[in-house]
């Protein structure tokens, strides 16, 4: 066997996460079609909704209006409770710290685990995925799906394969099976583009992929088809990566109201960016790019961002990207509930006062 099968990787990942949560906290929704989201009668879209919703056919992206047509008695939650989300959130991570310090968190509710070797000293991984599952549900009330395999893409088919509450092994010698049964759509890197161009190449599942000679996939796709040539045979040598150092440094809001005049949105804009250029200063960092994000009262949400070719040296010209970036959106004309300002390409150097700063010199438009 080749070395990288012998990798133990877990992926965890929370059921019906905001909808659970929802659940555990109020005793009269459990059992019930719970969707937290937008409201019915608003433009709004399901965030996630309860396994008794899903009977309906409802999931994650439809439109609280269809989701309410399948479902007229669900009881809908428009006003999401974040903190809890994210206490649970530090408490699952905390759980995983104890198994091993290589976490990959990829959301709130999700992270990869490389459980090669581990602190308890476990040797099987299957073992430590009942552990954590079983721990998971004694601190928080919460069920949560584990998978279990040699590499991360495995892993994550694993944990999807039973949910909710499950717990399935891929081993070696199975790969083959799993891949071969599963939608390309489904394997990491297709997206809906890629997907339609497979389907119309005849390429459907993974035996279809696998299928293909490594140069006829390069020749279709590029780069990507030595990776998907790959992938359709279980190889996914990426490594479980530990965000260790800080990538970006942000601070946002959910206001108990939807806010819709501009005024008001500017002084709380400012006030965030204040905290962020405090813990920045804190960090004795700083940065090239800003960030504001925005999620409008219909759950939409966007991200403007500004470059500057060298970091950002005093507050006010933080402050005044910012605005800049706000003015341009459409917060003037629609409610906003939830407001975010955030910091990245972070230089460790920074904070030294350089002329050049003085003036605003955008480098361009990133992740419009
Ligand atoms: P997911 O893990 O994708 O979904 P889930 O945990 O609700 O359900 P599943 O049992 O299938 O894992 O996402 C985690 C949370 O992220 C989810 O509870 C709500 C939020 N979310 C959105 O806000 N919008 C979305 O479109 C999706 C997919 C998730
Ligand atoms: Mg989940």
């Amino acid at each position: 066997m080749s070395r990288a099968r012998e990798r133990k990787i877990i992926h965890i990942d929370m059921d019906a996460f905001y909808a659970s949560v929802e659940q555990r906290n109020n005793p009269e929704l459990r059992g019930k079609p719970v969707i937290v989201g937008g409201a019915p009668d608003s433009r709004g879209v399901v965030s996630t909704c309860s396994y008794e919703a899903r009977r309906y056919g409802i999931h994650s992206a439809m439109s609280s209006a269809e989701a309410y047509r399948r479902s007229p008695h669900a009881i809908f939650i428009v006003n999401p409770n974040f903190e809890e989300y994210y206490r649970v959130s530090r408490q699952i991570r905390d759980i995983f710290g104890e198994i091993t310090p290589i976490i990959e968190p990829l959301s709130l509710d999700e992270a990869y685990l490389d459980v090669t070797r581990n602190i308890p000293g476990i040797s099987s991984a299957t073992h430590l995925a009942e552990r954590i599952k079983r721990k998971i549900f004694e601190l928080t009330g919460l069920t949560a799906s584990a998978g279990v395999s040699y590499n991360k893409s495995l892993a994550k088919i694993a944990s999807e394969w039973k949910k909710p509450d499950g717990l399935t092994v891929i081993r070696p010698e199975e790969a083959e099976f799993f891949l071969s049964k599963l939608a390309v759509s489904q394997f990491w890197g297709v997206g809906p583009v890629t997907a339609g161009k497979m389907s119309k190449l005849g390429i459907h599942t993974g035996a279809d992929l696998r299928s293909w000679p490594l140069w006829k996939l390069t020749k279709a796709f590029g780069k990507s088809g030595p990776w998907f040539y790959k992938l359709c045979r279980g190889i996914d040598e990426r490594p479980v990566e530990t965000l260790r150092e800080r990538k970006s440094l942000g601070k946002e809001r959910t206001f108990a109201k939807d806010i819709s005049v501009m005024s008001e949105l500017e002084e709380l804009l400012k006030s965030l960016a204040t905290d962020v250029w405090r813990s920045l200063i804190k960090e004795g960092i700083s940065g090239k790019t800003i960030t504001i994000k925005i999620k409008y009262y219909d759950f939409r949400q966007i991200t403007r961002s500004r470059s500057l070719l060298d970091s950002f040296q005093n507050l006010e010209d933080f402050i005044d990207a910012a605005i800049t970036l706000l003015r341009n959106t459409e917060a003037d004309r629609i409610p906003v509930r939830l407001l975010g300002v955030s910091m990245s390409s972070i230089n460790r150097k920074a904070h030294q006062p350089s002329a050049k700063q003085l003036s605003f010199q955008f480098a361009g438009n990133v992740n419009i």
